[in-house]
């Protein structure tokens, strides 16, 4: 009976610590083409992902409010709007709940999740 306890705690220490590792995920850790700004609809790239290369004043209702992790995959370069503003309303309206530069991924963002409707190109945040 300890064994087994001892077993179940070395695998729920084992889980909560690849958990811990998985939210200070490294850059390019995301799996998102490149030159497009993605979304998943769970933490840490979990889940469904949508994926846009230009603007979109109006995400579609699956990924609306449902957004938790983010990742800008925009390409870089003088005068490239590569910087990324989500906004909590459509039509970029609202307050903008987080903005992401050029090769930023974002795990979790207790501020901008599940709030996301629409989105936009920048030259900065
Ligand atoms: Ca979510
Ligand atoms: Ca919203």
């Amino acid at each position: 009976m300890i064994i087994k306890r001892f077993a179940v705690s070395a695998a729920a220490a084992v889980l909560a610590l690849s958990g811990g590792l998985a939210l200070a995920s490294p850059a390019g850790a995301a799996s998102c083409p490149s030159g497009e700004f993605c979304v998943w609809e769970n933490a840490n790239f979990g889940g469904q992902r949508a994926n846009w290369s230009g603007d979109d004043g109006w995400w579609e209702s699956w990924i609306a409010d449902t957004d938790s992790s983010w990742a800008n995959h925009g390409i870089s370069g003088p005068g490239i709007k590569d910087h990324v503003r989500v906004y909590e309303n459509s039509g970029q309206g609202g307050d903008m709940t987080i903005c992401l530069s050029p090769g930023q991924e974002v795990g979790y963002n207790g501020v901008a999740n599940d709030r996301g409707d629409s989105h936009t190109w920048a030259m900065n945040c």
